[in-house]
């Protein structure tokens, strides 16, 4: 089952938005596999957001994501990848969808509360570098016909 990657920013825990954003993926219907509640190491941060290394922004990004508690996740469903992107909405606030987090809950690029994997390679790279084996775990939901169930 596909999995992707996903990070509450230091905005969203210092925000109190935890909850509702963990809440929007479960209703969705997709499926907590590992969580970690975490402060982000400068070499974690670098690691993460070496694609963007000489960037204008890059020296306040890593700022950013190290100046407070995270939480990183993964989640599991049938194009999680994709489904998770959907529903965070564009990594510019003012141009997300309505009804997704970024335009319900924020209104700049730069505090956008979330991250998500967004393809498969940067999925699996990025669930390797935040996580180890045994936090990832697998289990049954007694709901998940319900959910995903085909006809
Ligand atoms: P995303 O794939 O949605 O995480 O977005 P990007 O990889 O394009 O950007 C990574 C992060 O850099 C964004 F979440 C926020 C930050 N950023 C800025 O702070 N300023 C910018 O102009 C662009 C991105």
């Amino acid at each position: 089952m596909e999995q992707t990657f996903v990070l509450i920013k230091p905005d969203g825990v210092q925000r109190g938005l935890m909850g509702e954003i963990i809440s929007r993926l479960e209703k969705r219907g997709l499926k907590l596999v590992a969580a970690k509640f975490m402060r982000v190491s400068q070499e974690l941060a670098e690691t993460h957001y070496g694609a963007h290394k000489g960037k204008p922004f890059y020296n306040g990004l890593i700022k950013y994501i190290t100046s407070a508690p995270v939480m990183a996740m993964i989640w599991e469903g049938p194009g999680a990848i994709a489904l998770v992107r959907q529903t965070m909405g564009a990594t510019n606030p003012a141009e997300a969808d309505p009804g997704t987090i970024r335009h319900d809950l924020a209104i700049v690029t730069s505090r956008n509360l979330t991250h998500a994997s967004d393809g498969p390679e940067s999925a699996a790279a990025e669930i390797a570098l935040w996580f180890s084996s045994d936090e990832v775990l697998s289990w049954d939901r007694s709901v998940e016909d319900w959910i995903t169930g085909k006809n």
